[in-house]
């Protein structure tokens, strides 16, 4: 028999004799969730090295086994672990694919001539003339304009030795689209609700909860690994999971109540629930009389929010909005309504996050088994360096008096900021000149193409270090090729959870091609720079044993252990009943009134604002994920690629019949801008969608075969260039991006919009 790659991620996965999948029914509906460690043969041949995870941001610990020729054979999750408990994802499995890809960037590349974009003048290069080339472009940046005209957008565990660099360049210019494309309206709206913000992984005591709400939170589409684990073991102890999407998706299809919302009316649904519960005295009376202030000020806000108003607004059938309400005040405190994570959706995000914060207070969660448990990290002492220079401007230079309640940087903001007259403050000289970008495909993910490729063709300077050829680096002017993570040392990974604990990342083998790993690129950079005194460590491993020494450890226990957990140091997990807390608001009170953002001018209780619905033969366009992948930076994967190779477009069967759509055909969509998707996407007939909207995973249409990026090409295709409506975020920056709405083109258009 052919063993296909499908075949290999079983093998590799459940080891020889592993047959079932998993236990729980949850971890059934996802192929290849896995079993733990006890599946792995005892092959004595084979040698393990502790990594985390690098396919999504969750960085579950895992083994990575190499034989003899130090070949990677495969990937187990470490079951000392609270991210993965042994557990890894499809994703995580096939996370050796990454490793395998022979897409991979082999060699650093520079564009000797041409325009950005023009990806036929890239020429091979040595990593001497590449990193000089790097380190002589900021250096005269930094003559000409200062140092802050830098800017560096990453995403990954990497990050943190190019944020090193580049801070003690002085520049603190350093985003990532996971905040303002991704998390940003609910950090601002919990940090304003408790003083607070959710960070990562969520605090959420699932296992232990007896309903959980879920808001477009899509749970098991959406890979969450030590999420989707203790949501399966709650529903196996009877707890009530109510969905709202407007998608029967994976998690609604588990939920004893499903709300398929009508898409951006979320807002009028959670005030009716904080209506409801209110004035049926379901909140926890309590904890509300203790801890929250503003109690009277929301209840006469919401005085009218009926669930026979929010059924107008919403769609839903008043009842079941009431009953969802009732679930959640019997089951108080140990309720969750989970706060989401990709939720800039609609521009009034931080509001609807300020809801969601507000319901949790209410019913008496946050911090309560069941609810939010208190998590800790500890801190890990740095590698002795002197203080870095003060920058003299940052990007909020651009945009004077905003933003005030945002504590990151925000991507879109420093691209705008890139862009001279998009910027707030015209006379302000802090345009950027030239990015780094590392490990984050900003073509893809930043709403809005062709605004980013304005900021990138406005740049004196633009450098990718990335593993794989993906459409942002046929922009740059200088390609590093990255060793993936199972070929390289990264910093620790420092957990924030139930326990504080540490995991290390070790190389289970050399770098193939001439890639390198990314401690040693920012190294390279700074000493070019003349920045010696930061850089003091003659490698990482000097590093990071100086640092685990620091904590009681060392980098040779790490090697044989992967994952140190360590004891709390406030010992309860919950607040204890009755307990006298302070939160870090101005009032020290959970603030169902939020005193910062009406000292902000912004409204202190959510307002619901009506925002527009499609017109006659446009439908809603969203997106969300696929167990198998993660956003665009695995649909080359070999492995994950067999797993699924293609997206489709989600239309619900009326939808079918008018347009005389049929299952598998393909078909172009067309935005409301005009805007023509590159590539044709096939139809996929199915009621779980609503008949107002329609639905694409997103990461998929790569188009960037010419540097070299094949096997995903023009399979399927890209939500983002469908996103050109973006719905700003006033308070938070975050670009909603689900405002926009697609027809169908059943012929291949003649004129195309390419990338
Ligand atoms: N497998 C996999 N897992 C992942 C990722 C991945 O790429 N792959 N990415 C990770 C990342 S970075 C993030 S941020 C998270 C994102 O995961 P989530 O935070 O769960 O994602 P969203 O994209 O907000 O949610 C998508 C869901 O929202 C629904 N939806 C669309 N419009 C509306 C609406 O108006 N109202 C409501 N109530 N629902 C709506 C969609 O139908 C879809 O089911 O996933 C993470 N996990
Ligand atoms: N249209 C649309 N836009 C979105 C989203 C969406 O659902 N739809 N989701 C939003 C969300 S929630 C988020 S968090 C962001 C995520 O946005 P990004 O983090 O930009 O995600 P990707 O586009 O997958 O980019 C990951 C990049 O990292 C590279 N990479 C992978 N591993 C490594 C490595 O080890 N080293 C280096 N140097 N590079 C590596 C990949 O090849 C790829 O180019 O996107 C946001 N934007
Ligand atoms: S959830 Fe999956 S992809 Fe993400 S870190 Fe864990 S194993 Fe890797
Ligand atoms: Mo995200």
């Amino acid at each position: 028999m052919k063993t296909t790659r499908r075949d290999f991620i079983k093998i590799t996965s459940m080891g020889a004799g592993g047959l079932a999948i998993a236990t729980t029914p949850l971890l059934n509906w996802i192929p290849g969730f896995l079993k733990d460690d006890s599946e792995i043969p005892d092959d004595a041949t084979l040698k393990r090295t502790a990594t985390y995870c690098e396919v999504c941001f969750w960085k579950c610990a895992a083994w990575t086994y190499t034989d003899k020729k130090g070949k990677i054979v495969k990937l187990i999750g470490n079951k000392d672990d609270q991210q993965s408990n042994g557990r890894l994802c499809p994703r995580g499995t096939g996370g050796l694919g990454m490793y395998y890809d022979n897409d991979r960037l082999k060699k650093p590349l520079i564009r000797r001539k041409g325009k950005r974009g023009e990806t036929d003048y890239f020429e091979e290069a040595s990593w001497d003339e590449a990193l000089d080339l790097i380190a002589d472009n900021m250096q005269r940046i930094k003559e000409k304009y200062g140092p802050e005209c830098v800017a560096l957008f990453s995403h990954g565990s990497g990050t943190s030795h190019f944020a090193h660099m580049l801070k003690a360049f002085g520049s603190t210019n350093i985003a990532a689209p996971s905040y303002a494309q991704c998390r940003g309206p609910r950090e601002v709206g919990f940090d304003a609700t408790f003083g607070e913000s959710v960070g990562s992984p969520e605090p959420l005591d699932i296992r232990n909860t007896k309903c959980m709400v879920l808001i477009g939170s899509h749970i098991g589409e959406n890979m969450h690994n030590g999420q989707v684990q203790e949501m399966s073991q709650a529903i196996e102890n009877g707890a009530t999971i109510i969905t709202v999407d407007p998608r029967f998706s994976t998690a609604a299809s588990k939920s004893k109540i499903w709300l398929p919302i009508k898409p951006a009316t979320d807002l009028a649904l959670l005030l009716a629930w904080i209506h409801i519960i209110i004035y049926d005295e379901l909140y926890d009376k309590k904890y509300v009389k203790k801890y929250t202030y503003g109690f009277e000020q929301l209840k006469n806000h919401v005085k009218t929010f009926t669930p026979e108003w929010a059924a107008t607004e919403t769609g839903l059938d008043p009842n079941k909005i009431r009953d969802a309400a009732y679930e959640m005040g019997h089951a108080s405190p140990s309720v969750i309504v989970h706060p989401g994570r990709h939720v800039t959706w609609y521009g009034d995000d931080t509001q609807r996050s300020r809801a969601i914060a507000i319901l949790n207070a209410l019913l008496g969660s946050y911090g309560k088994r069941g609810g939010f448990y208190i998590a800790e990290k500890f801190k890990i002492p740095k590698y002795p360096h002197p203080p870095y220079p003060k920058p003299k401007r940052t990007w909020r230079d651009a945009f004077p008096g905003s933003y005030k309640l945002v504590n990151e940087v925000i991507s879109s903001g420093v691209c705008e900021a890139t862009i001279p007259n998009k910027m707030i403050n015209e006379e302000d000289t802090c345009n950027f000149k030239a990015w780094l970008v590392y490990g984050t495909n900003l073509i893809s993910s930043l709403p809005d193409i062709s605004n980013t490729l304005d900021a990138i063709n406005h740049l004196e300077f633009i450098a990718v270090i990335d593993t794989m050829p993906m459409e942002i680096t046929g922009w740059a002017d200088v390609v590093l090729p990255e060793a993936t993570y199972l070929e390289r040392y990264d910093m620790l990974r420092v957990l924030k959870h139930r326990k504080p604990s540490v995991a290390l990342r070790a190389p289970a083998t050399k770098p193939l091609y001439d890639s390198k790993p990314g401690w040693w690129i920012a190294k390279q950079i700074g000493e070019r720079l003349g920045l010696h005194e930061f850089f003091k460590f003659e490698n990482i491993e000097e590093e990071l044993d100086w640092q685990l020494k620091k904590i009681g450890s060392s980098l040779e226990e790490m090697k044989k252990i992967g994952v140190k957990t360590f004891d709390r140091t406030y010992d309860d997990l919950y607040y204890r009943d009755g307990e006298d807390l302070e939160f870090n608001t101005n009032t020290g009170k959970i603030e169902l009134y939020s005193t910062a953002m009406a000292e902000e001018g912004y409204d202190p209780m959510p307002v619901y604002t009506k925002h527009p619905q499609a017109a006659p033969g446009y439908y809603r366009f969203i997106y969300g994920r696929a167990p198998m992948h993660t956003f665009g930076k695995t649909v080359n994967n070999p492995y994950l690629f067999d797993l699924m190779d293609e997206n489709s477009v989600w239309v619900n069967p009326k939808v079918a019949k008018e347009w005389d759509l049929k299952n598998g055909q393909k078909i172009w969509l067309k935005n409301q801008d005009g805007i023509i998707a590159t590539f044709p996407v096939k139809v996929r007939i199915t009621e779980r969608i609503r008949s107002d909207s329609v639905y694409v995973v997103h990461g998929f249409g790569h188009n960037n075969k010419k540097m070299g990026l094949k096997r995903s090409d023009g399979r399927g295709m890209s939500d983002t260039e469908m996103i050109t409506n973006v719905m700003n975020d006033k308070i938070s920056g975050g670009t909603g991006m689900r405002g926009n709405f697609v027809t169908f083109l059943s012929e291949k258009p003649t004129k195309k919009q390419t990338v």
